[in-house]
């Protein structure tokens, strides 16, 4: 308790800090709430989730909204290598503005190819301004790979033809904090798939900085936005896992929170998309599900505000948030075939038998679960 304590005043100066900047934007939080049509009601009930999200106590609820109110203090510099932008629709593209959209959209986005209206010569000065007006105090969002070989040639940017090499080096020794939004910046994605010929990489690579790392192809709204608020409040990073990943949201096992689990416990399979056990939510194991080797909140989360996440939508988990995904999870409606009970090789087939057999010699599912080859704690 006292290590919450200790973190609360921190977010209590730091806010007091930031409110004693002035805002980079002309609309509070408030006017542009009330323009969309959200309560102060539906805006307490969000600051309680992202409060819960980022594994915090209630009582930090306070802290959670006045963050999102200062958002606006906060310059951030979002940056696109070699991606799909998948990452910044997941945040934006929604026909009914959720809190989460809204609160991205009050951060005090500096730069951002995508969503800003400068262009050429124009876009490449805001960059450059932004990055000296706020030196040491912008958050650097980077989305995309960044591609390496031939001094980084398979990427150019911008009038003056700058390699996203040099221009995520270049933002990145000035800021504040630096998030690697989505699996192509965190780990190098797609693009880093054998047999990489670009080189790409993903930003810690290149970068001499700690670099927060959100997988995910897309990462969901909530994560970004999550990551986001924590840096607002605490002005520092979250306690990450091995990958560099928040631990908040990627501490769990995609599997361990998933709604067909009992019928994965059960050795209820679907065996061809489509089927009856389709139909009745069996678990997606033989179809390939990757959520036994995934680290994400999907389940919990969702996408879309709050919809889907692949499972339910009836496809397995292809494993997006974890490195190397597309060499390491393919073929992605096939299991691994690989061992991932002790001892065992848990093929296809037997897997349901394997899991069935503990059952019998009455072994739980959450002991069954801690027996999975790759640990829970990252
Ligand atoms: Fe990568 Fe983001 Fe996948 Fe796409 O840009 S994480 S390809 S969803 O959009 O970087
Ligand atoms: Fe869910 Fe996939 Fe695990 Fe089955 S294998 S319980 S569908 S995460
Ligand atoms: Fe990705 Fe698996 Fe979640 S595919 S979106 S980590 S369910």
């Amino acid at each position: 308790m006292d290590s919450y304590n200790a973190l609360y005043e921190q977010g209590v100066a730091r806010l007091k800090q930031l409110q004693q900047l002035t805002p980079r934007m002309g609309e509070s939080l408030q006017d542009k709430m009330e323009a969309k049509g959200i309560s102060r009601r539906d805006f307490m009930k969000w600051s309680a989730t992202v409060t819960s999200l980022l594994a915090l106590p209630l009582s930090f609820q306070p802290l959670v909204a006045q963050a999102a109110e200062v958002s606006d203090r906060v310059p951030l510099i979002w940056l696109h290598m070699a991606e799909c932008t998948g990452c910044s629709e997941s945040l934006i593209r929604t026909d009914s503005p959720s809190l989460d959209t809204l609160i991205f959209d009050h951060v005090s986005v500096e730069y951002h190819e995508t969503l800003m209206a400068a262009s050429g010569m124009q876009a490449e000065e805001n960059l450059e301004e932004a990055m000296e007006t706020f030196k040491g105090n912008y958050l650097l969002c980077v989305e995309g790979a960044v591609p390496t070989a031939n001094n980084g040639a398979f990427l150019r940017i911008g009038p003056k033809s700058e390699t996203g090499l040099q221009v995520v080096t270049n933002a990145a020794r000035n800021a504040a904090a630096i998030v690697s939004v989505g699996t192509c910046a965190s780990f190098g994605g797609v693009q880093a798939a054998a047999p990489n010929p670009t080189g790409a990489k993903g930003v810690h690579e290149v970068v001499d900085r700690t670099v927060i790392n959100l997988g995910g192809c897309p990462p969901s709204a909530k994560n970004i936005v999550g990551t986001l608020m924590y840096f607002i409040m605490f002005g520092k990073l979250p306690a990450l896992d091995m990958f560099n990943r928040p631990k908040w949201a990627y501490g769990k096992r995609v599997h361990d929170n998933c709604e067909r689990r009992g019928h994965f416990d059960a050795g209820e399979f679907v065996e061809t998309f489509g089927d009856e056990n389709a139909k009745d939510g069996f678990c997606l194991y033989k179809m390939g599900c990757k959520g036994p080797y995934t680290y994400n909140n999907c389940p919990t989360e969702r996408f879309n505000a709050h919809t889907s996440w692949p499972v339910l939508a009836g496809h397995g988990c292809i494993g997006c948030s974890e490195p190397d995904f597309w060499d390491e999870m393919a073929d992605f409606e096939k299991p691994l075939g690989r061992q991932i009970v002790k001892g065992l090789d848990a093929s296809t087939d037997t897997v349901g038998a394997v899991i069935l057999g503990a059952s019998v010699l009455g072994i739980g599912a959450h002991a069954v679960t801690s027996i999975f080859a790759k640990s829970e704690e990252a």
